[in-house]
């Protein structure tokens, strides 16, 4: 007798089961496909830190677009508009950026954006913003 019970109550767990999931895999490939294609889409707009320096040097953009700035090494950076350390008067941005964290930056005007860092004044780089 119970065995009877137990067989037809596992379908609907199973597609319980199979339905999140469905929908997990949904949320998830949503997630993934939109962020790799505004990366994709208008170059790789990613800077990394790494070795007290930025790599690009120089990165072009168009305007409206984010550029993610990855600190690869083990000291804090900044993220700053200035250059040689120093912030501009009018700075467009200036984040702080710890060991291993990532900060994105949305440049929305066009014209050209000095980067630099304020704790390491050799750190530099050039965003154009088209
Ligand atoms: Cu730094």
């Amino acid at each position: 007798m119970r065995v009877h019970r137990i067989p037809s109550s596992r379908p609907s767990i199973l597609i319980a089961a199979l339905a999140i999931g469905a929908l997990l895999a949904a949320c998830s490939a949503n997630n993934t496909s939109g962020g790799s294609q505004s990366a994709g889409a208008s170059g790789s707009n990613v800077v990394t830190l790494s070795g007290l320096a930025f790599s690009p040097t120089s990165l072009t953009v168009k305007a409206g677009s984010t550029v993610t700035f990855q600190n690869k090494d083990t000291v804090d950076h900044t993220v700053t508009n200035g250059k040689d350390g120093k912030p501009d008067a009018n700075a467009a941005f200036d984040k702080s950026l710890p060991a291993g964290q990532s900060v994105d930056i949305t440049f929305s005007n066009a014209g050209t954006f000095n980067v630099t860092c304020k704790i390491h004044s050799s750190m530099n780089m050039t965003v154009t913003v088209q």
